[in-house]
C-alpha cells in the first residue's frame, strides 16, 4: 500500500483575538489533516485554543456553504457566480444613479483580522463612498480614552512582563479571551510577581493571582479613585508626576472628593482592596494591563480614563516592566494609505445602533446592504431589529461561509474562503508580531475570498484597473514602510516578524504625543448609578467563552437553551438546572440556569454569541447604546428578572 506523502505548511490566525498565532497544518493529498500551533512563533509557542484546535470541523463541516444562494420566498437556491454578480451590479449602479452611493449600507466586522480586508473598503469608498458604520463596539471606548489621555495607543512589548514585580489584570479574562498570555503571566507567577485580578466575575484567571477582587460591575472607577486617593494620602504617588501630567491637583481633588469608605462603598468592595490596590502600584515596576470587558458599559471610557490616570501617578509609565496596555496597535506596521476615506465616511451609522440606525437612514434611505466578516443579527445590540433592518432592503448581499443568523435576512449570499485558504498579512493586538497567511489548501470549487469577489464586482462597475493587482502586489505595498526594515514580504514567508515600528516599553522619555506633550489626566467622572433596578436586580452579562469565537462555536454546542450562570441567591426560587425566562425591557428568553456562588448575587451570565435561530441570543435582550465615548456599545449594563416558564397546560 502506497503510504500518502504529509506536506507541512505554515500559515496564521486571522480570527478576531489578540493573539494571531502562527498554525501548522499537514495536509496530506489536498487535505488538512492536523492542525496545530507554530512552535516557531514566539507568542504562539506551538499551542492552540481550544476554539481553533477544532477549526478542521468547520473547514470540514457539510454545512459549509459552496455555492453562491439567492432567496427565492423563504428558500435559498444555488446560483452561478456570473448571475450572483451580475444581479449584484446592476442594482448597485441603480441604487448610486438614482439615489446616491450612500443609498448603499457597506458593513464588515472583524470575522477575519487581515489587512488585505481594507482593500474591500477601498473598493466601496471609490465606488461611493458609499454608508458605512462608525465607532467600534469591541474597544471604541478604551481607545477613545488612551487617546485622549496618552495622544497614542499602544502596548508595551508582550515579553516586558518579564521585568514586572506587579501585574495588575484589570478585567482580563485570559484563560478565554487571550490564552497565549498565559505563559508569560505563568513564568511571572514562578519568579514571585504579585498578581491583582479585578472582575466582578469570577473567572479561572483569578486562580493565578495573589488578590482577587470582586468589584460591582462598573465599580472601577471608584476602585480607581479610591486607591488613588490613598497614593495620594500616603505620598505613594511619584513625586515628579506633576513633570509629565496635567490637571494632577483636579485629578487629586478628584480622588480626595470623596472618603475611602464611600469609594468602597461605590465599589462595593472592602476598604482593604483599595489598600492592597494602592500597595501593589508602589511595588515597582507595575504593570496595568486593561481588559476590553469593563469599557463595554455606559461610562466605559471615562472608566479607562480613571485607570490610566491611577497608573500614571503611580510612576510606573515609562519604565521597563510598567506601563498600562490595552490594545497593540495591530496596524501600526501597515501601509494602508489606498483606503483614507473611512475615517471621514460621507455617511456613517453608529455600530451599537446599526439596527435602529438602517431604518433612521433618509435621504438617501438605505436602498442596498452588503455585509461581510461579521455576523450582526447575533453580535449586535437588538438583535431582532438588525435582522429586520436587513430584511427589508431592496437588496441584501451577505458574504460568509456559513448560514448564520445575518446570511439567512440575506437575498444574495457569497461563499467565501476560510482561514486556512486566505492569502493576507496580519497584525496582532495582543503582541507586537506580524505574520503572513498563506492557503494551505485551495478553496472549494466556487468559493472565493473576499479580495477575489472584490475584483469580480469592480470589472462590472468600472473599476477594474483599481483592483487588477495580484495579492502579492499588495502585500508589499503594505509592508513598504517596514520593508526595508527586516519586514519585507520575502523575511514574512520566512516566518513571523517583530514589527520594526513598535518600541519595548511605550513613553521611555515621559514625552506624550498629546497636545501638551503631557498625560492628560482625567478631571470629572460621572458617578455610575447602578442600571439594575428593584424590578430587574440583574446584570446581564454575555461574555466571551472557551467553545465559540464570536458566533463561531466548535461543533455541536449551539442549541437552546442557553446556559445562564448565577449565584444562588439571586434565584431562590428556582433549582439548579432548571428552566426560567430572562427578561429585559426589550425581550425575553428562555434560560437552562446553573447556580454559581462565586459569582456575585447581582449578575446574570450568559455566553457571548448565541444564535437568533436557536434562541440563544443574548444581543436580542440588549438595547442599543454607545459607550460615553468612542462609539462602544454598551453589552454589560442590561438589567434584566428571572421569570417562571408559564406552566404548561396538563393533557388528559
Ligand atoms: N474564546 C474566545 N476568545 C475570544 C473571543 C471569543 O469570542 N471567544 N473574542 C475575542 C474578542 S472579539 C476580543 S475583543 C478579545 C477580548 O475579549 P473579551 O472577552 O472582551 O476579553 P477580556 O479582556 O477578557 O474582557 C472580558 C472580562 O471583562 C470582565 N468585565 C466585564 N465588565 C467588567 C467591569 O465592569 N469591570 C471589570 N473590572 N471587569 C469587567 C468580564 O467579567 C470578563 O472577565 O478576545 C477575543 N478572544
Ligand atoms: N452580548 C455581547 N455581544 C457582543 C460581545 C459581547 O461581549 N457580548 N462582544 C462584541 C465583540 S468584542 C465583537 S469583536 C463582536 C464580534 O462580532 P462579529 O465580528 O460579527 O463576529 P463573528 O460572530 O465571529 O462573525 C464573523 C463572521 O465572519 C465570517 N468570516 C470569517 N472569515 C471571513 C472572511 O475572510 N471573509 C468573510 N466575508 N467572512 C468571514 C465568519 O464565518 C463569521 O460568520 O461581537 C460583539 N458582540
Ligand atoms: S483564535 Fe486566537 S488563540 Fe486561537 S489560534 Fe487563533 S489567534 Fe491563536
Ligand atoms: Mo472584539
Amino acid at each position: 500500500m502506497e503510504t500518502l506523502r504529509t506536506e507541512q505548511l505554515r500559515t496564521a490566525c486571522n480570527r478576531d483575538c489578540p493573539d494571531a498565532c502562527g498554525l501548522l497544518a499537514d495536509v496530506q493529498d489536498g487535505k488538512i489533516v492536523r492542525l496545530k500551533g507554530d512552535p516557531v512563533h514566539p507568542v504562539t509557542q506551538g499551542f492552540l485554543c481550544h476554539r481553533t484546535s477544532r477549526f478542521l470541523d468547520r473547514q470540514y463541516d457539510p454545512e459549509r456553504i459552496v455555492t453562491p444562494l439567492a432567496r427565492e420566498g423563504s428558500e435559498f437556491q444555488p446560483i452561478s457566480w456570473e448571475d450572483a454578480l451580475g444581479r449584484i451590479a446592476e442594482k448597485f449602479l441603480k441604487a448610486r444613479h438614482e439615489s446616491g452611493p450612500t443609498s448603499i449600507l457597506y458593513y464588515r466586522s472583524a470575522g477575519s483580522m487581515g489587512l488585505m480586508k481594507h482593500v474591500t473598503d477601498a473598493f466601496f469608498e471609490r465606488f461611493g463612498p458609499v454608508t458605512i458604520k462608525s465607532g467600534d463596539v469591541c474597544s471604541g471606548a478604551g481607545d477613545a480614552a488612551q487617546m485622549l489621555d496618552f495622544g497614542n495607543e499602544d502596548c508595551h512589548d508582550i515579553f516586558d512582563l518579564d521585568h514586572s514585580q506587579t501585574i495588575i489584570l484589570w478585567g482580563k479574562n485570559v484563560y478565554v479571551s487571550q490564552v497565549h498570555l498565559l505563559p508569560v503571566l505563568k513564568r511571572a507567577r514562578a519568579r514571585g510577581v504579585r498578581f491583582t485580578l479585578i472582575d466582578p466575575v469570577w473567572q479561572q484567571t483569578a486562580q493565578l493571582c495573589d488578590r482577587f477582587i470582586q468589584p460591582r460591575p462598573g465599580g472601577d472607577t471608584a476602585l480607581a479613585l479610591g486607591t488613588a486617593r490613598i497614593l495620594f494620602e500616603n505620598q505613594w504617588y511619584d513625586s515628579n508626576a506633576e513633570s509629565y501630567c496635567d490637571h494632577l491637583e483636579q485629578f487629586q481633588e478628584l480622588a480626595n472628593s470623596r472618603s475611602l469608605e464611600t469609594w468602597a462603598r461605590l465599589a462595593d468592595v472592602p476598604v482593604a482592596d483599595l489598600e492592597s490596590l494602592a500597595l501593589s502600584y508602589t511595588q515597582q515596576p507595575a504593570a496595568t494591563l486593561i481588559g476590553w470587558g469593563l469599557q463595554r458599559k455606559r461610562n466605559g471610557s471615562s472608566t479607562v480614563r480613571t485607570i490610566d490616570a491611577l497608573a500614571s501617578i503611580s510612576g510606573n509609565l515609562g519604565i521597563a516592566g510598567g506601563g498600562i496596555s490595552y490594545c497593540c496597535k495591530r496596524r501600526g506596521a501597515f501601509d494602508l494609505s489606498f483606503t483614507t476615506g473611512l475615517e471621514e465616511p460621507a455617511r456613517a451609522i453608529p455600530e451599537p445602533l446599526l439596527g435602529p440606525g438602517i431604518f433612521a437612514a433618509q435621504d438617501p434611505p438605505i436602498r442596498v446592504a452588503w455585509v461581510c466578516g461579521g455576523n450582526p443579527v447575533a453580535m449586535l445590540p437588538e438583535s431582532e431589529r438588525i435582522a429586520e433592518g436587513l430584511q427589508t432592503r431592496e437588496m441584501t448581499v451577505v458574504v460568509d461561509s456559513f448560514m448564520t443568523d445575518t446570511a439567512r435576512c440575506a437575498d444574495i449570499i457569497l461563499p467565501t474562503t476560510t482561514m486556512l485558504e486566505e492569502n493576507d498579512l496580519l497584525g496582532a493586538y495582543g503582541h507586537h508580531w506580524l505574520i503572513e497567511s498563506r492557503p494551505v489548501v485551495a478553496a472549494p470549487d466556487g468559493v472565493k475570498s473576499d479580495y477575489e469577489i472584490t475584483q469580480e464586482l469592480a470589472r462590472l462597475v468600472g473599476l477594474e484597473k483599481d483592483f487588477s493587482e495580484d495579492v502579492d502586489t499588495w502585500k508589499r505595498r503594505m509592508l513598504q514602510g517596514v520593508s526595508q526594515q527586516g519586514a519585507s514580504l520575502d523575511d514574512l514567508r520566512q516566518g513571523p516578524v517583530r514589527n520594526p515600528l513598535a518600541g519595548q516599553i511605550m513613553y521611555p522619555d515621559r514625552k506624550f504625543p498629546t497636545p501638551s506633550g503631557r498625560v492628560n489626566l482625567v478631571t470629572d467622572v460621572a458617578a455610575a448609578p447602578t442600571p439594575t433596578t428593584e424590578l430587574r436586580p440583574l446584570l446581564l452579562m454575555a461574555l466571551s467563552n472557551h467553545d465559540s469565537q464570536a458566533s463561531q462555536w466548535v461543533n455541536g454546542t449551539r442549541s437552546g437553551p442557553a446556559v445562564a450562570r448565577v449565584h444562588p441567591s439571586a434565584a431562590r426560587s428556582f433549582v439548579d438546572g432548571s428552566l426560567a425566562i430572562v427578561e429585559s425591557e426589550l425581550s425575553q428568553m428562555t434560560v437552562r440556569l446553573q447556580f454559581d456562588d462565586r459569582q456575585r448575587e447581582d449578575v446574570l451570565l450568559l455566553p457571548k454569541g448565541g444564535w437568533l435561530s436557536d434562541g440563544c441570543c443574548a444581543n436580542a435582550l440588549i438595547p442599543g447604546e454607545m459607550t460615553d465615548a468612542g462609539g462602544c456599545a454598551v453589552f454589560y449594563d442590561t438589567p434584566v428578572r428571572l421569570l417562571k416558564l408559564p406552566a404548561k397546560p396538563t393533557s388528559h
